[in-house]
């Protein structure tokens, strides 16, 4: 009778929750890429939910090799600045290219990303299992599993805690003394573990694992704590195992830390354990959630449509991928967005790298790092619209860091002041170019990463912050004034040697090549910067003759061009493209995420960027999942909801794993993040000086709600619609900046103190 209630009410709460908020599956992980992550910013946990052996494979963010004084520069590569330049502007490609191969590149250091190792559950019980469940709840940030064998209910709960700086796991079952389990902790090298009593211990310095290692510096060195307390029954220790008797519950903490912030990694961990042994599960859980929600519960998104609660994620998906329609599943893979943000971002850690917290293995795809030609940046496009400004706070954080290798890279490669990044760094923040000229030859990363400062205050209009960080724009602006040259042919000032984010083209000779003079985004992203930083020291009301140096610049920089197919060029010439359907679609920089091409104010632009894209698609662009999620955006910004509705369908279809993680592939968490701020964008628009509405609703989501959005200014959103039309937006206004409003050809203005609220019908008139 008892267990039937429970079943009833577990049935109710499953009914009233909307299936949106969760991930769910009938089987547990088989591989890596299936299972669900848990974190709290920066200590992470990928779930199986194995029911005779349970894996949950940790990360720690910080658990890098390498060290913070590695760094190649190649002196003096300035000298050959000139020549190579002359060469460009000959159009001596092929001969420059080479050039700067040799004289440019710097060594790499591939240092790596790696797991922090892998808890093995295995329990006594057989493999005949019944109604199993496995669940990621996006609303609680809690990862469950729930299977009976033989009749005894098994349920395992598992949260990465923010406030208690621990992993927790309560295992338990119905039946008094019904569970004999043991534990293991492991790791493939680096890793001596300590088993006395309830706690295992391991700790070591990582090293690279399975590549040429001769160059490579170990890491950081760790210490990761496991407490294993059963609520009953007996806890032993055998051998690396500890095994846990006859009880039906027991509480596992797990905390790892590594000696990057300086401290000494066993101590903070036996501190984190002591302070977290000492509390109730029930209160440990509920401080967690209160803590998550007090990010997640700011936005909440309805696109209507059914509500598949009965049918697991995986299914969905599976129907979706066969040509099915699914907006529930949009909605969740909306939330599950926020939720890895939220989840592996949080302020004062690391940003997210190119898997977010979570990666498996000793050498990730692409070491894990933080390439900085689009994906980092990519993962912060969501932060700011969807309400998470604090979450982006990490990001704006590594490009001040990149500032101490930076100021050398400058000066050592170009004789320049200020600082310079390339496309990719780590969690040292070195910030040469390296690797092959074709991708690595690109100083443009740090100035990309300059707009994430500019935006985050655009959205919170918060002064101090900018004031704080307005050095990071004027130091990277400078860089700029000393690098840039003029192009002889044409009198603009422009950047190079340097790439459009690794991309190629066709020399006149019948050569591939690079590397040109002033590549389209790299044109895009200088202005912007400047343009960033003039109004920054005019709010602050500092640094005129800086400023004044940079208002003369910037009208000489070489501008945005159309080419004689109509399309945007991507580099100064109309060079013959090798790889017509390239997964970067950097020259369109400007229609997102920048904001110079616009439908409204710039149509020319907007119908070439239009052409571009087609045409990128038409030769099998987006098949990357990051890529295909830039495709949506874009479209989002030229307010063309189907087409962003259709490529959100194809990044379901072909780029998304059964856990919902983008695929690249492999898994690249860019395009959850990418697409996650896609929706928010075919929803509301800000950033062509309007509060733009249901800018980009496609005919699929005629009826829905979302409510908590941003918008530059610091304006709090909601929209409600129905049968395609607005019905009423809610703007509040948290600084009493005054905006212009707009819901398609209407456009109005509102005004008002901080905390005012306007509530617009679909005339855009306030509602009575
Ligand atoms: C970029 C892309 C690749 C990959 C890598 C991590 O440079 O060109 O496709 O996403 O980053």
């Amino acid at each position: 009778m008892k267990n039937h209630f429970l079943f009833l009410c577990f049935l109710l709460l499953a009914i009233s929750v909307r299936s949106s908020t969760r991930i769910w599956m009938e089987q547990p992980a088989q591989n890596w890429e299936e299972a669900l992550p848990v974190g709290n910013g920066w200590l992470g946990a990928m779930v199986f939910g194995g029911t005779t052996t349970e894996r949950i494979q940790l990360n720690e963010e910080t658990l890098w090799t390498g060290d913070r004084y590695q760094y190649t520069d190649k002196k003096d590569a300035w000298k050959k600045l000139p020549k190579i330049r002359q060469l460009l502007f000959d159009g001596e490609y092929a001969k420059a290219q080479e050039i700067t191969e040799k004289e440019f590149m710097g060594n790499g250091n591939w240092n790596m990303y790696q797991t922090l190792g892998d808890l093995f559950i295995t329990t006594n019980h057989a493999n005949d299992v019944e109604n199993y469940r496995r669940e990621l709840d996006l609303k609680n940030a809690l990862a469950k599993v729930h299977y009976t064998v033989n009749g005894i209910n098994y349920s395992r709960e598992i949260f990465s805690s923010a406030p208690d700086e621990v992993i927790v796991l309560k295992y338990s079952c119905n039946k008094t003394g019904g569970m004999s389990t043991s534990f293991k902790l492991e790791r493939p090298k680096d890793a001596e573990k300590t088993v006395s009593g309830n706690t295992i211990k391991m700790t070591g310095q990582v090293t690279a694992g399975g590549v040429d290692t001769k160059n490579l510096n170990p890491g950081v060195h760790y210490c990761t704590l496991v407490k294993i307390i059963p609520a009953n029954g007996s806890v032993r220790t055998s051998g690396n195992n500890i095994e846990v008797e006859n009880c039906n519950e027991v509480i596992v903490f797990i905390t790892a830390t590594t000696n990057y912030w300086g401290q000494d990694p066993e101590q903070v961990c036996k501190e984190r354990i002591k302070k977290a042994v000492n509390q109730k599960y029930s209160s440990l859980k509920a401080k967690h959630i209160t803590d998550y929600q007090s990010y997640y519960n700011r936005v909440s998104l309805n696109l209507g449509g059914k509500d598949y609660t009965s049918v697991p994620t995986d299914k969905r998906l599976e129907k979706v991928k066969n040509g099915g329609e699914d907006n529930g599943l949009i909605e969740t893979y909306f939330n599950f967005g926020r939720y890895m943000l939220i989840s592996s971002s949080r302020p004062g850690d690391l940003a997210a790298n190119l898997q977010g917290i979570w990666a498996d293995g000793l050498i990730p795809p692409w070491s894990a790092d933080y390439h900085i030609n689009i994906n980092i940046q990519m993962n912060y496009w969501p932060a700011e619209v969807t309400n998470l400004s604090e979450c982006h706070l990490p990001f704006i954080a590594l490009i001040d860091s990149l500032r101490r290798h930076g100021r050398e890279t400058a000066r050592e490669m170009y004789n320049s002041r200020g600082f310079v990044a390339h496309f990719t760094t780590d969690a040292w923040y070195w910030t040469t170019a390296v690797g092959k000229a074709e991708w690595g030859m690109w100083p443009m990363g740090a100035a990309w990463g300059c707009r994430h400062i500019w935006q985050h205050y655009l959205f919170t209009l918060d002064k101090e912050f900018l004031k704080k960080n307005y050095p990071i724009l004027k130091e990277a602006s400078l860089f700029f004034t000393d690098y840039l040259t003029e192009d002889p042919k044409t009198g603009y000032l422009v950047t190079g040697p340097s790439s459009s984010p690794e991309n190629k083209f066709k020399t006149p000779d019948g050569k591939i090549s690079n590397i040109t003079m002033g590549p389209t985004m790299d044109m895009e992203i200088t202005r912007e910067l400047m343009k960033n930083t003039i109004e920054a020291s005019k709010i602050l009301g500092i640094d005129d003759s800086f400023r004044a140096e940079l208002e003369s610049i910037v009208p000489r920089l070489s501008p945005l061009r159309i080419g004689s197919d109509g399309r945007i060029m991507e580099w100064t010439e109309e060079f013959e493209e090798p790889e017509p359907g390239h997964r970067h679609i950097s020259h369109l920089y400007g229609l997102h995420p920048g904001n110079s091409i616009s439908v409204t104010k710039t149509p020319e632009f907007a119908k070439a960027a239009r052409k571009t894209i087609d045409y990128r698609l038409t030769h099998g662009g987006g098949h990357t999942g990051w890529s295909r999620a830039w495709m949506i955006n874009f479209f989002a910004r030229l307010r063309d909801g189907e087409k962003a509705y259709e490529n959100f369908m194809a990044l379901l279809r072909k780029s998304t794993l059964s856990n919902l993680f983008d695929t690249h592939p492999p898994f690249q968490i860019d395009g959850n993040f990418g697409a996650t701020a896609a929706v928010a964008e075919m929803l509301l628009q800000s950033h062509a000086g309007e509060i733009d509405l249901l800018p980009a609703l496609p005919l699929a989501w005629p009826n829905g709600k979302i409510t908590g959005l941003k918008a530059r200014g610091n304006f709090e959103v909601d929209i409600e619609w129905e049968n395609g039309k607005l019905v009423e937006a809610k703007i509040k206004s948290l600084k009493g900046q005054p905006a212009k409003v707009r819901y398609h050809d209407k456009v109005v203005e509102i005004s008002g103190d901080a905390g005012s609220e306007f509530i617009l019908n679909s005339e855009l008139k306030t509602a009575s």
